[in-house]
């Protein structure tokens, strides 16, 4: 089928289950945020689950032909995996300058990076659990791990993402032994620090990558229209990826009314075309929508396009993310029949 639609991952949580005001407007958590919960234990944990279910019939009856967990249980997209890991300090932790040039606590790398345990094979069974449809989990890239961590330990910043990539690779494989569809993986500092992402970057998403034989895609964006608010109108860092070993390139257009031109670059890749505008709380119509993902048929084969959002709809009203996805399913209805043609 042509035209398929995911998210990118994220879906609106709850106000009941996190305070999603003290989330607005900053950064994402790096360390533990565990004050953001509204729960208490001994609850929290079944009412993540619940409103995880609440996230994936919100996709079901959009339309949604691939569905993520909605991000729901995370405090930031990162911070559950980049937390779990044996080698980083996360009670004391260091500092590091995010993308806006802010600095944050971040895990403090004082000992080798290692997987001790699965980390999302939970999140991913629950899901599958609780759907019929195509499944898809986020994981955060090595890069941007590394980005969001302060190195006490390794002499260079290549070893230690290549020790990122190493860990990713082993909760990459877990994933799809248990079923997953797609694994996308999370790369928005790639596009907030070129220069790096060209020394080392792709290097250590490809170690991430290494054997794994499933669907996999990397995403790459300007950063939350909610916490960055200007927009660049084209990606520095992007032709890059057609090296890089995932099937499909994860982007925003939208908002930034990207010139898709450079999307000729990737080759034959997938691209997840991000079609809507994150930034405007009006639900944009079907034909919009559409006349965006047309914008990227310029360049692209229809058989490569895979329509999603921009990036960030967990800072999104739950109105306004499911109006909006609405649209998106409507705008490949058309485009579908346009195509059939
Ligand atoms: N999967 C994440 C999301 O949907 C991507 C974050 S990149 C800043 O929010």
């Amino acid at each position: 089928m042509l035209f398929p639609t995911t998210i990118v991952g994220s879906y609106p949580q709850p106000d009941w289950l996190i305070d999603r005001e003290k989330l607005a407007g900053r950064f994402p958590p790096r360390v533990r945020a565990k004050e953001l919960w509204r729960v208490q234990e001994p609850y929290l944990q079944q009412a993540m689950e619940d409103a995880t279910v609440l996230a994936i019939r919100a996709q079901e009856q959009a339309g949604l032909d691939i569905i993520t967990d909605g991000e729901i249980r995370r405090e930031s997209y990162s911070n559950r995996i980049a937390t779990a890991l044996a080698g980083v300090d996360i009670d004391n932790p260091g500092t590091a300058l995010d993308r806006s040039g802010h600095p944050n606590p971040v895990p403090r790398i004082v000992g080798k990076i290692k997987r001790i345990k699965p980390i999302e094979v939970e999140d991913l069974l629950f899901l599958k659990a609780h759907t019929d449809r195509k499944v898809k989990i986020t994981v955060p890239g090595p890069f941007t791990m590394l980005q969001q961590a302060q190195n006490d330990f390794y002499a260079s910043e290549e070893e230690a993402a290549m020790d990122y990539a190493v860990a990713l690779n082993e909760e990459i494989k877990d994933l799809f032994a248990n079923g997953a569809d797609v694994v996308q993986i999370d790369e928005p500092y790639m596009q907030a620090r070129p220069e790096k992402a060209r020394q080392y970057g792709i290097n250590a998403l490809n170690r991430a990558l290494e054997g794994i034989k499933g669907q996999t895609a990397v995403h790459i964006c300007f950063g939350y229209a909610a916490v960055i608010h200007a927009r660049p109108s084209g990606y520095d860092f992007l032709p890059e990826l057609a090296q890089c070993s995932c099937n499909q390139v994860s982007i925003e257009t939208a908002q930034s009314s990207l010139d898709c031109k450079i999307l000729e670059t990737l080759g034959d890749k997938q691209v997840m075309v991000g079609c809507l505008d994150l930034s405007d709380m009006k639900v944009e119509p079907a034909e919009l929508v559409a006349m965006r993902i047309r914008r990227a048929l310029k360049h692209i084969k229809p058989e490569q396009v895979i329509l999603a959002p921009d990036c960030g709809m967990k800072y999104l009203p739950r109105e306004v993310a499911d109006g909006k996805l609405k649209s998106m399913v409507q705008a490949a209805q058309m485009l579908r029949k346009e195509y059939a043609k």
